[in-house]
């Protein structure tokens, strides 16, 4: 219980709706934790992994039906269809309040209803904010302990008067009419994942996975925190942030946006090459900014700790990554092997056998993977060998820079340098990856994701962007410099150019440099690109064909693209500011001279 009123009433009303046998507040005590996976034990969601090889930690199967973030059933209920965009699932506010009525209604017969105060950056910093998710699964409250600051504190700190963003979460599986229960209740038929902006709310129905049912992190701290930024004058960001720090004991602090699969867990734990420069991780996923009295930008990671993807990840292209996954983690969808331990693709040669993520034997030879694609890791972010000392600092860090970057086999070179913030406001709107491999002299089939927030921002995408510019007017000179950058830039025989992961060190290098006016660029249409002796590329065998094309203007490929742009910000009509449009139109004059 709490002396907080409004929580009390919420609780209260949330109950009377759901019907839980029992009400339970999380304190986010280790106790608690360790209570949930034995009620995760005995209903066979979770197996404890072998204690000699992955000490206090657990492989949970998740339903085949609800294995990762549902876009689809994904809504924004503005009041106004046009204040959640072209780039959203909008429905009437009213319509699926009625609908979520109904289906919430009885959902927690039979189950305890948990109480989860949490915060969303470390407690009581001026840029934090508090939520409260009330839950009917014991999965969804070990992973917000893990992923959030949350239980008691939360509650002290919240105190009498205090607000917080209601999160209403049911798996939709009522233990009713002498139904069993299944080891991952969820709705096999529908799911909703639903956010009322204006509210400030955020109702989650039929699902237990990931950021359908961890509401803190997708839901809170991008989808509502981004329409809490825009009335109030800060951003809430899909980045992640990284310190790094010459040999001469200088440090700076970067974000980078990258769509889905682009590295950016990799990015933001990496061991650098270049020699005596060091990298550090504050956050892999978001990071909400806020302006300090010196007028600079601010980060802090709103999450304690990392739902990573584990295919794919292994002690090459993210050895940082599996060091903080050796104990006290929680895997969803992985593999497991005779010896207990867990496996996915990607992570060492396959084991002979092993048990894949449906329950099923499997071998090298079977037609399916292992893990799910999509199967996570759980861990806290202070097991991280590279967490920087900052990474809990309730002031945030002083963002010098912010990366955007896609996947793109064509066009996009290594990195580009905005010449402003409005400018990069433009580079972060245009970000792309290509989903289909482009033809000889033709750009593939492009998916725009702007600052990679398609799937996040929780408005207009017009109206974000604006909000982007508007900032940048405000702050001038002080905002950070904006880069686009491309590990994937593909040469003609289908080969990738740059060898990526720890070798990206050499592009944070001349970044920083830049922000001290120590690297040197040559200003082209597209923004400020390295000259090639500014890029550190000592011990690197990157032949002087493929340095070229990834260092220099494909005009012919950039003005094929303009047409692409104009299409997409079309999208927005009247919501789209003019000033980017510019940006397309000047882009086109300087390409053509
Ligand atoms: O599939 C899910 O439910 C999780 S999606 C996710 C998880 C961690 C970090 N980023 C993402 C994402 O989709 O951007
Ligand atoms: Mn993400």
């Amino acid at each position: 219980m709490t002396s907080n009123l409004k929580l009390n009433r919420w609780v209260e009303e949330m109950a009377a709706l759901c019907q839980p046998d029992q009400i339970r507040w999380c304190d986010g005590s280790e106790q608690e934790y360790n209570e949930m996976f034995q009620l995760m034990l005995a209903t066979g969601t979770a197996e404890r992994l072998n204690e000699e090889l992955r000490p206090n930690s657990y492989l949970v199967r998740s339903d085949p039906a609800d294995v990762a973030r549902v876009e689809d059933r994904t809504f924004i209920c503005s009041e106004n269809e046009d204040d959640a965009g072209p780039t959203n699932n909008w429905a009437e506010p009213k319509e699926m309040r009625e609908k979520l009525g109904g289906l919430f209604a009885g959902s927690m017969r039979g189950r305890t209803m948990y109480v989860i105060p949490f915060s969303m950056g470390p407690i009581g910093s001026h840029i934090a904010h508090i939520g409260v998710q009330l839950s009917d699964s014991p999965y969804v409250v070990a992973n917000m302990r893990t992923m959030t600051r949350m239980g008691t504190k939360v509650l002290d700190t919240l105190g009498a008067e205090g607000n917080f963003v209601p999160c209403m979460h049911s798996v939709g599986y009522p233990l009713v009419d002498g139904r069993e229960d299944v080891p991952w209740p969820c709705d096999g038929e529908q799911k909703y994942i639903v956010h009322f902006p204006e509210s400030r709310e955020i109702w989650s129905y039929g699902s237990g996975y990931g950021g359908n049912a961890l509401l803190g992190k997708k839901c809170f701290a991008l989808r509502i925190a981004s329409a809490m930024a825009r009335d109030e004058g800060w951003l809430a960001e899909h980045m992640l942030i990284l310190k790094i720090t010459s040999p001469e004991g200088e440090s700076k602090y970067i974000c980078a946006a990258f769509p889905s699969a682009c590295g950016k867990t990799n990015l933001a734990m990496l061991n650098p090459t270049v020699k005596d420069w060091k990298v550090e991780t504050i956050g892999d996923d978001i990071a909400w900014m806020k302006f300090g009295d010196d007028g600079r930008l601010y980060a802090i990671n709103p999450e304690a700790g990392f739902f990573g993807v584990a295919p794919g990840t292994n002690m090459s292209s993210n050895p940082n990554a599996m060091l903080t996954l050796t104990e006290n983690a929680i895997f969803t969808n992985c593999g497991k092997t005779p010896e207990g331990d867990v496996w996915w693709e990607d992570m060492s040669d396959p084991p002979p056998s092993l048990i894949d993520w449906r329950g099923n034997d499997w071998t090298p030879e079977s037609d399916s993977p292992a893990a799910h694609p999509n199967a996570r890791f759980t861990a806290v972010a202070s097991q991280c060998p590279v967490i920087s000392d900052e990474w809990q600092d309730p002031n945030g860090v002083p963002i010098s820079a912010i990366l955007f970057g896609g996947r793109r086999a064509t066009v996009v070179p290594l990195v580009a340098e905005a010449r402003d913030w409005q400018h990069g406001t433009f580079m972060g709107s245009i970000i792309s990856s290509e989903k289909t491999a482009a033809a000889a002299g033709k750009i593939g089939e492009l998916r725009r994701d702007p600052m990679a927030m398609l799937p996040f921002c929780g408005y207009n995408m017009g109206d974000y962007w604006s909000h982007w510019l508007d900032v940048g007017r405000k702050q001038g000179a002080q905002m950070p410099l904006v880069y686009y950058v491309n590990w994937f830039r593909k040469g003609d025989a289908g080969n990738f150019l740059w060898p990526g992961f720890g070798e990206n060190s050499r592009v944070l290098k001349w970044v920083f440099e830049r922000c001290n006016g120590s690297a040197n660029a040559v200003n082209t249409p597209i923004g400020n690109l390295p000259t090639p002796e500014s890029l550190d590329l000592d011990g690197l065998s990157v032949d002087d064909d493929a340095l070229k094309t990834l260092l220099t203007v494909d005009r012919e490929g950039w003005l094929q693209e303009l047409p692409l742009i104009r299409d997409y910000y079309a999208r927005f009509g009247d919501r789209m500011p003019e000033e980017l449009t510019s940006f397309v139109d000047n882009l086109e004059k300087e390409l053509s001279a």
